[in-house]
């Protein structure tokens, strides 16, 4: 089994030891420890299941010794699939208490990527739920666990477990407990956003997620008062420490889960658990805006209203800020490390115009041109960065370590951003081929690849393109293959639904189609994917404009 580590050079992690930021705590033992000072106050709710501190510690505490039991050992992985429901938390407690490494695979992933996180991973493990939003969970176990021999257990965190493990099973209430984890050893993979081929694996360690946790708490004045509603996919890193579930349970406060963002399921569970503090991304904050003019449930517990994961518009910052008064705080940050916040005491300009600025003084950003050198101040340029809570390398990508990471320890984050002289960071767009899709992230190269392992797909490129919702949406551009009958009379619903059968996530399949006779490379060769992406998405928006206008024109 490849080990799965993280580590700084030594005098760095010696001066962020000295820094107080890496404090030698486990999140087993934060737990713990309050369990010991907030036992009975309210750790989760969760439709009808409300438990304390000191029951989600013992619910931790029964999976730790429950996975022991049935042979796992520290440093192993398990694959985490769950929505966002309470045993989400015993489930990756318990196993960062008996040292196994969670991986967080999100409800939206299918076969396809749930393949692949075990077997990179070597997971012996895969914890889901029954069913959610309509998917059998049990049915995409069974049909991985054909594909993946080396998963033995597939464990189920509902009361229908099918043919598999209930958790219920698996909880083991006496007996000793695993020995724990050191705080220097990788406590989880998170999923990286990906814009070469799949989904890369992010080592997080104990000491620095926590650091980012306690800093997290402090910008945005989290303590055991505070109320967090889990409205996006747990999950995912950003509701997970900025300051998310994780960040809340570090302050004794008390995490509300909605299993839907939607403001439905939303409004009625601030109003009931007078939520304080919740984290959207931009589109969901406008709808929010506009639901809130007219609902009927008591919003005024919420002090802090986050938007973030993609970018908010001052526009937009504004319209929520006339809906919401000034509790909007804008979050700008990756599963790989730095987070930006702005903070609660900013001026409205900055808070509408900026994604604020990091959280550590020992964040290192250093803004660079293609050739990593420095640009000049206030130009925008690539973000590059390292510090205390943003990893060195992925787990098992030696050439992706090599080309996203800069010899000095640097992470390239892909993003182009300009430094205003206030320190703050404004995201003016990306290097990366990515697409935002209201924050679910999409490589460009990996929908490409499935596109081209269809029979009737010559070539084909995908790109972003502006979307007044989502503020990106893909678009594929396919040069189908006429002289095979696959290619002849190829149609865009059907290169859609064969992206969606070879089991990729909904959110990954191409919003819109675009057939091509070629991609008019001049230099056939000496192009880039890259600059073909870029000359490709550029042509539709003036093609889509210049159509804008000849409708207008038609009407006029
Ligand atoms: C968050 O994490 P990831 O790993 O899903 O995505 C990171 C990327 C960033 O590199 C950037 O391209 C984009 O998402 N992004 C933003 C943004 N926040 C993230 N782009 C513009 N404005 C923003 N406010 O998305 C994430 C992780 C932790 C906290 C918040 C977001």
């Amino acid at each position: 089994m490849i080990p799965a580590i993280q580590k700084w050079p030594e005098e760095l992690a010696a001066r962020y030891r000295e820094a107080g930021y890496w404090r030698g705590e486990t999140f087993g033992a934060m737990l713990r420890d309050r369990a010991g000072r907030f036992a009975d106050r309210t750790a989760i709710v969760a439709g009808d299941t409300r438990w304390t501190y000191a029951e989600l510690d013992a619910r931790a505490d029964a999976v730790a010794r429950g996975f022991a039991a049935l042979g796992f050992r520290a440093g192993e992985r398990v694959v985490v699939q769950l929505p966002n429901v309470a045993p989400f938390f015993s489930v990756v407690f318990g196993l960062f208490r008996a040292g196994i490494l969670p991986v967080f695979a999100l409800p939206a992933h299918r076969s396809t990527e749930i393949e692949h996180f075990l077997t990179r991973t070597e997971a012996r493990g895969y914890v889901i739920t029954d069913t959610f939003e309509g998917f059998d969970y049990r049915a995409l176990a069974a049909e991985v666990r054909a594909k993946v021999p080396a998963l033995g257990h597939v464990i189920v965190a509902a009361d229908d477990a099918g043919p598999f493990t209930p958790l219920a099973a698996v909880e083991k209430h006496d007996g000793p407990l695993p020995e724990g984890p050191l705080p220097s050893d990788v406590a989880f993979l998170q999923i990286s956003g990906g814009s070469t081929g799949l989904s890369k694996l992010i080592p997080r360690t104990h000491d620095d997620y926590i650091y980012s946790l306690r800093g997290s708490n402090e910008i945005c004045r989290m303590d055991e008062t505070s109320v967090y509603l889990g409205a996006l996919p747990i999950a995912h890193n950003y509701p997970m420490s900025s300051p998310g579930t994780f960040g809340t349970l570090h302050g004794g406060g008390t995490v509300v889960l909605s299993p839907s963002p939607a403001p439905d399921a939303a409004f009625p569970l601030i109003a009931r658990e007078k939520v304080t503090i919740t984290g959207l991304v931009p589109p969901l904050a406008l709808v929010w805006a506009d639901a809130a003019r007219t609902t009927t449930h008591d919003l005024s517990s919420l002090k802090v209203l986050q938007a973030g994961g993609a970018k908010l518009t001052p526009e937009v910052a504004r319209r929520i800020q006339a809906v919401f008064g000034p509790v909007l705080q804008q979050v700008f940050g990756m599963a790989e490390g730095l987070v930006n916040y702005t903070r609660l005491d900013d001026s409205e300009e900055v808070v509408t115009e900026t994604q604020g600025r990091p959280i550590s003084p020992d964040d290192e950003l250093l803004i660079v041109d293609d050739d990593d050198r420095p640009v000049a101040p206030g130009t925008p340029g690539n973000l590059l960065t390292r510090g205390p809570y943003t990893i060195r390398q992925y787990f098992n990508e030696p050439e992706a370590n090599a080309r996203s990471f800069t010899p000095e320890g640097y992470y390239r984050t892909g993003d182009i951003v300009l430094l205003r002289p206030d320190g703050n960071l404004v995201v003016q767009g990306r290097a990366k081929d990515q697409i935002n899709r209201g924050g679910e992230k999409v490589s460009a190269e990996e929908i490409e690849d499935h596109l081209l392992a269809h029979p009737g797909v010559f070539d084909a490129a995908v790109v972003s393109i502006p979307d007044p919702y989502l503020g990106e949406r893909s678009c594929a551009f396919v040069i189908p293959r006429k002289s095979v009958p696959e290619g002849a009379g190829l149609r865009p619903l059907a290169l859609k639904s064969w992206v969606r059968e070879r089991g990729l996530a909904a959110f990954k399949v191409p919003d819109r189609v675009v057939f091509v006779d070629s991609f008019h490379t001049t230099a056939v060769g000496k192009v880039s994917r890259k600059d073909l992406r870029a000359t490709l998405r550029q042509r539709l928006l003036e093609a889509d404009a210049a159509e804008a206008r000849a409708q207008t024109q038609e009407k006029d």
